[in-house]
């Protein structure tokens, strides 16, 4: 992993920098913003810090977790001759500990492990994060030139549960117990005797966050128009997404903006998607086949965005399923488009893997989450970035519309997922 830090007038210009050193696989660990100081500081703008990193390859290929057969295993060895124990965890899919513990190192059982889960020191770590990773940057600097001194065996224990207690966390945010031990391994293996609780937790920390990737959200390239369409299950929030994203373009962007729907299924869907366009004066079409999609949108070619609203159906119907890459893939090929898959965070997670492969078939997607406001666990949310290996693009926590709607915020979730509030 390369980690650096760029400074900009705004966080966009520090990620665009971070981006052209290290490409575009560059991942923002974390942003500071940088106030001026001293005495002329009312003549200085803030700046903003970003760190940012990039994975040297690519360690989750996509769609690889159903084909998976191998077991997982119990234990995370934090150097080459110590190995610690997982406790077991009380979730069917997840086998118990069965390596004995080592005296020093004491197995905590599960109802313990939970009261440690929601332990004040991890919460305060990671309200702390922004520190962490400061102090554990310089800490990178300085071993680059220095070889790392041999640690005390106090802290290597404290090191052992700390990284039992991010496991059981992972876990209990609904994390797939495979990426779990993936995630554990790949930290362990920078980590030694002697890591300091802090720079196990940055280091798990990171690693989730290259993990997540960076969020993808619609871009214009200036050719227009660009034809987005919302795909997805019944009832996850496409229509009141769509018009979050096409409010935010032509309030605070200022863009043009159109809208579609090819929801003929339900009388209501239409009226719906109707009032949005009429608050934001946008223009509306009903659409049925591809050849009226497209005509429609001839009729709107000096207009910056197209949102296309579809009717949710059950992926299991392979009719429904058909009429929409049918729709997709009728697109005039003169238009660039980009398909957003979304999803509902309180999906069951077998449904999800099922739906994102189902929704593959019919196009490329992006994935946006909704209704976090409405679960507690977002280990979902990584277990299906993963699996698919599409890019995450926004998050939505309520019904406001156009307000409950954000960029996806991975630094956000990330904290949560480890414990955080
Ligand atoms: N709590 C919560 N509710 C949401 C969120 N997004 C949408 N909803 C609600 O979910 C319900 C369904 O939203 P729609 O936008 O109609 O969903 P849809 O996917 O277009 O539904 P169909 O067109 O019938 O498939 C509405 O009551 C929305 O207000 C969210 O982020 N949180
Ligand atoms: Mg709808």
């Amino acid at each position: 992993m390369t980690i650096n830090k760029y400074q900009g007038k705004t966080k966009e210009e520090a990620v665009e920098k971070a981006k052209q050193e290290l490409g575009a696989g560059a991942v923002v660990l974390n942003v500071k913003e940088i106030k001026p100081k001293g005495m002329f500081k009312m003549f200085k703008n803030t700046l903003y810090e970003v760190t940012a990193a990039v994975e040297e390859k690519e360690a989750f290929p996509a769609q690889t977790l159903r084909s998976e057969t191998k077991p997982v295993h119990d234990t995370i060895s934090l150097a080459a001759d110590e190995k610690i124990t997982i406790p077991g965890v009380a979730r069917e899919n997840t086998r118990p500990a069965v390596a004995p513990a080592p005296a020093e190192q004491e197995v905590v059982p599960m109802k313990e492990a939970k009261r440690e889960s929601t332990n004040e020191g991890l919460e305060k770590r990671l309200e702390n994060l922004s520190n962490i990773l400061e102090k554990q940057f310089s800490v990178e600097e300085m071993r680059k030139s220095h070889p790392v001194e041999p640690q005390e065996k106090e802290n290597r224990t404290e090191g052992f549960q700390f990284i039992k207690m991010l496991y059981r966390t992972l876990l209990e945010n609904d994390v797939n117990e495979k990426y779990v031990n993936q995630i554990m391994d790949e930290a362990e293996k920078v980590l030694h005797n002697g890591s300091s609780v802090d720079s196990i937790l940055s280091n798990v920390y990171q690693k989730l966050i290259l993990k997540f990737d960076q969020p993808q959200t619609i871009e214009l390239t200036g050719k227009k128009p660009k034809v987005i369409f919302f795909i997805g299950p019944t009832g996850v929030g496409k229509t009141t997404t769509l018009a979050k994203i096409a409010s935010r373009y032509k309030v605070d962007k200022e863009k043009k903006v159109a809208f579609l729907t090819a929801d003929t299924y339900r009388i209501a869907a239409t009226e719906q998607l109707r009032i949005y366009a009429n608050i934001l004066d946008a223009p509306m079409s009903i659409i049925y086949t591809p050849e009226e999609m497209n005509d429609a949108i001839a009729r709107v070619s000096e207009y910056d965005l197209v949102f296309v609203d579809t009717a949710g159906f059950s992926h299991r119907n392979e009719a429904q399923c058909q009429d929409m890459k049918k729709l997709i893939d009728g697109l005039d090929e003169a238009y660039e488009k980009e398909v957003y898959l979304v999803l509902s965070a309180t999906t069951k997670y077998k449904d999800l893997l099922e739906i994102a492969d189902t929704y593959k078939e019919i196009a490329n997607y992006k994935l946006i989450f909704t209704k976090l406001d409405e679960t507690i666990t977002y280990g979902n949310i990584l277990n299906i970035k993963l699996y698919s290996g599409a890019k995450l693009s926004y998050m939505t926590s309520g019904q406001n519309v156009p307000d409950d709607i954000e960029v996806f915020d991975t630094q956000k979730i990330v904290k949560q997922l480890l414990g955080g509030r």
